[in-house]
């Protein structure tokens, strides 16, 4: 049995669109951080850091944390031919969406959902907000670019790098952020959000 810790209200949604993609039975435990739970002897033996999501795997004995780490773990042992192409070039290249937006596209995303959503509105910084928006731009664009004229980022299938890339950039419709100037990514965006098994993880009840 495949365990993910983490709520929904934190990154752990990703890794269950990715197991209701793959149709694999998981378990989702809830980690309480108001309760400190995220920091008891028995979550930190499973991460370290004392944060979600993790993982564990009874079958495979694997014990995982890091959202994207644990989503390409899943695609490589449960979803080869289906999340995870079957060629090393196209597998090449779900590692490589990962690593951009985790490193390219994340922070800024999220920093823009912090300043503009997250915080009180007290405390909000509509400066650091447009800085972050800014550092984003140039991101967006790229990606834009690569999807004119392909349906997917790798291949001609969904993949867990289009899970990846999509589940980070999909946060920002918490702000009703305008996707018109990048209309190949907005379609594709739309149509990765849309499907069943990202519908079904949006609609599970949220605290
Ligand atoms: N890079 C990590 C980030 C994990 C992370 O920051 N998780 C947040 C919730 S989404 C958390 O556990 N925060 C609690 C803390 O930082 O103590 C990942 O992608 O899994």
């Amino acid at each position: 049995m495949i365990t993910i810790f983490g709520g929904l209200n934190s990154r752990a949604p990703r890794n269950i669109w990715t197991l209701e993609e793959l149709g694999i039975p998981y378990e989702n435990k809830k980690i309480d951080f108001a309760a400190g739970e995220n920091k008891s002897p028995a979550f930190l033996k499973i991460n370290p850091s004392g944060k979600v999501p993790a993982m564990t795997d009874s079958d495979g004995n694997v014990v995982m944390s890091e959202s994207f780490g644990i989503n390409l773990y899943l695609a490589q042992r449960y979803g080869v031919g289906k999340l995870y192409p079957a060629d090393a070039a196209g597998q090449a290249a779900c590692v490589q969406w990962t690593l951009w937006v985790a490193t390219e596209v994340e922070n800024w995303a999220i920093g823009m959902i912090v300043e503009r959503k997250f915080k009180p509105e007290p405390a909000r910084d509509a400066k650091l907000a447009q800085a972050f928006e800014d550092r984003l731009a140039p991101s967006l664009k790229y990606l834009d670019t690569c999807l004119a004229g392909n349906s997917f980022l790798v291949g001609d299938t969904f993949t867990v790098a289009d899970l990846n890339v999509a589940c980070v950039l999909g946060g920002l419709n918490m702000l009703k952020f305008d996707w018109s100037p990048y209309p190949n990514l907005s379609k594709w965006l739309t149509a990765c959000l849309a499907r069943d098994a990202n519908k079904k993880v949006a609609a599970m009840p949220r605290p």
